[in-house]
């Protein structure tokens, strides 16, 4: 019998991550669950054991030396880790570069590049090993053009977009499977962090159209890692129907 694979998920406590976290479950594959938000953790572990071995780690992408010390500290049944997805990552604000945060842009640069770096070189050695694995980093469309007001945040998702294509040149030939998913508009908590709580801020940003739900880019995600072996899915963008654009967005009644 062939063994069931483990997934290591970050930002597996809301949005994409946990849509991934639920539809990667119910197709045995078990998981990691990484975020910081150790209740949610806890909430989604039980929910999620009904259908595989589920394991927690809280921790912040930011803080390499516990990155390290987690998955060191991994059970051996969770040890070996086959597929990565590196999704922690949000906005945190929506300012003109002469009017941005200092802080916000520390974030953004600090979470989403990185932190995607830290937890890659903690596994990456292991799938280097054993000549195998699959990493698919979480980009975005504002890593592939810039918008408005985006400046640092489309920064950090273009600086995915390279670190995407760097890992899939330096790991070729190693049996590791590199890819970015790069999704547009989805409905999820990323407009309330970027907005810093303002909940009716954030909600207007998916009125009068129908955005992406977290489900679509799971469905798209566990498409990718399904694949034959030899089947690499390198780059994937995908927008809603409604979207051409990071500025054009149809909001017309059909
Ligand atoms: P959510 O805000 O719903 O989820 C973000 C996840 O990232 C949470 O689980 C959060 O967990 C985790 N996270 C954030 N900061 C940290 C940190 N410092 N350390 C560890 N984990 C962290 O947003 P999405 O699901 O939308 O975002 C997931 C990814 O998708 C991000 O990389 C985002 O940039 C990208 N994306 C989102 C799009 C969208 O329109 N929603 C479109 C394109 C890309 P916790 O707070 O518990 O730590
Ligand atoms: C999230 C999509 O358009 O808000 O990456 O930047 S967008």
């Amino acid at each position: 019998m062939t063994k069931n694979k483990t997934a290591l998920i970050t930002g597996a406590t809301s949005g994409i991550g946990l849509a991934t976290a639920t539809l990667f479950a119910k197709n045995n594959i078990n998981l990691i669950l990484c975020g910081r938000r150790t209740e949610r953790l806890e909430a989604i572990k039980i929910e999620l054991s009904k259908f595989c071995d589920v394991h927690t780690l809280a921790f912040d992408v930011r803080d390499k030396i516990a990155i390290q010390e987690k998955l060191q500290s991994l059970p051996k049944a969770f040890s070996q880790i086959d597929i990565l997805i590196n999704n922690a990552g949000n906005a945190h604000g929506l300012d003109s570069i002469q009017d941005g945060n200092v802080e916000d842009w520390d974030a953004m640069l600090d979470i989403n590049v990185k932190g995607l770096l830290y937890v890659t070189k903690a596994i990456l050695p292991q799938m280097i090993e054993r000549k195998s694995g699959h990493i698919i980093n979480i980009g975005s469309t504002a890593g592939k053009e810039v918008y408005p007001n985006g400046n640092v945040y489309c920064a950090s998702k273009h600086a995915v977009d390279a670190i995407n294509q760097g890992m899939r040149i330096d790991l070729n030939g190693k049996g590791i499977k590199v890819a970015a998913i790069n999704p547009g508009m989805v409905e999820t908590e990323f407009s309330e962090v970027r907005f810093k709580g303002d909940t009716e801020r954030a909600s207007k940003v998916y009125q009068n159209f129908t955005p992406l739900q977290p489900e679509d880019i799971a469905d798209i995600i566990y498409f990718a890692i399904t694949r034959p072996p030899h089947v690499n899915i390198a780059d994937l963008t995908v927008m809603c129907l409604d979207q051409a654009s990071s500025t054009i967005v149809n909001k017309e009644v059909h």
